[in-house]
């Protein structure tokens, strides 16, 4: 898997110095493109481990509407858990230590960082246990959840009304495959201040030919180092996941980047793995009949994924 290396390698080479909003600053560029011939195998990074049982449980969060991050707490998913931590520590309900900034303070700071993960640890707790304050601070507010399954708006006849997009393209997919308007749109205008962080996989179009489905997807920012790869990896998943809901081979998918951007303190990772050699691809099993919307993270297996180890890297809050 050469295309990924050659993004890191196209940002190092290209890649402009911004500051970004989250204080760690980038090196970016604008508007990147890699394809994947499904076909070919499972696209996951090879040159460091990817997590997928992250990657199957969130995707299989979004597919069910959900937006609390209890469901992921008891998949051991913590991906979400800084979103909703914000939201928590800054409300007037919050009274612990002062978590300013505690993305980059936790970062930063030895001792705060661990006061940090005290906090965090009892706000885990509390959501996993406690069903009011889950009900209350787990949610991330409309996310792609709620946008994929519920998305709301006014139609002409100026009646509130609510999409499910994916039913609409699992009905759609199967009545006109060569349609070109399979598309879902996580990107809400009236809705993205509300969100604990506005979709950064934006908008993704299904394509059928031969009977292979393809999917290209419009991320408009783009974590190289860390966001990438889990990406990368849920996008093909749920290829594979609407194609075998209505019956099609899978084809390619096409990953379009707006802002795409390496974190100054993943420059050194970067260069590690650049020096490492792909590895061959493994294959994606699906077991049992369960539908798309019943799947459990236990049916979705990769099978001879041998990656290189895991590369840390901080994650930019
Ligand atoms: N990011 C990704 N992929 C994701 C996700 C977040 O790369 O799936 F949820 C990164 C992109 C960016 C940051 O570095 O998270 C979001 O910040 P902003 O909203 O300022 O673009």
């Amino acid at each position: 898997m050469k295309q990924y290396q050659q993004c890191l390698q196209h940002i190092i080479d290209h890649g402009q110095i911004v500051n970004d909003r989250t204080g760690v600053g980038t090196l970016s560029t604008f508007g990147y493109q890699m394809r994947y011939d499904l076909t070919e195998g499972f696209p996951i990074v090879t040159t460091k481990r990817v997590p997928m049982r992250l990657v199957v449980s969130e995707l299989l969060w979004f597919l069910k509407g959900d937006t609390n991050i209890r469901y992921l707490l008891e998949h051991d998913n913590h991906i979400w858990d800084e979103w909703a931590f914000e939201r928590y520590v800054n409300s007037s309900e919050y009274e612990g230590p002062d978590m300013k900034d505690f993305g980059l303070r936790a970062l930063e700071d030895g001792a705060f960082h661990e006061v940090y993960q005290a906090e965090m640890n009892k706000f885990q707790q509390l959501i996993l246990n406690e069903d009011a304050f889950a009900q209350k601070w787990g949610g991330l507010g409309p996310v792609y959840g709620k946008q994929w399954r519920a998305f709301e708006g006014i139609d002409a006849q100026g009646h509130r009304s609510v999409v499910d997009q994916i039913e609409q393209l699992l009905i759609r997919l199967r009545k006109q495959p060569h349609s070109r308007r399979h598309i879902i749109s996580a990107w809400n205008p009236n809705q993205v201040d509300s969100m604990a962080l506005p979709p950064c996989h934006t908008l993704f179009q299904f394509y059928v030919c031969d009977n292979k489905l393809s999917c290209q997807l419009y991320q408009r920012s783009v974590d190289s180092f860390l966001g990438l790869p889990f990406n990368i990896a849920s996008y093909a998943l749920l290829t594979h996941l609407i194609a075998r809901e209505v019956g099609l081979e899978v084809g390619e998918f096409i990953h379009t980047s707006g802002d795409l951007h390496l974190y100054r303190n993943h420059l050194e990772q970067a260069q590690q793995l650049l020096e490492r050699e792909p590895r061959s691809l493994p294959t994606l099993e699906i077991k049992g009949n369960r539908t798309i919307f019943e799947l459990e993270p236990e049916d979705i297996q990769l099978i001879g994924y041998d990656p290189h180890p895991t590369i840390k890297a901080p994650i930019a809050v």
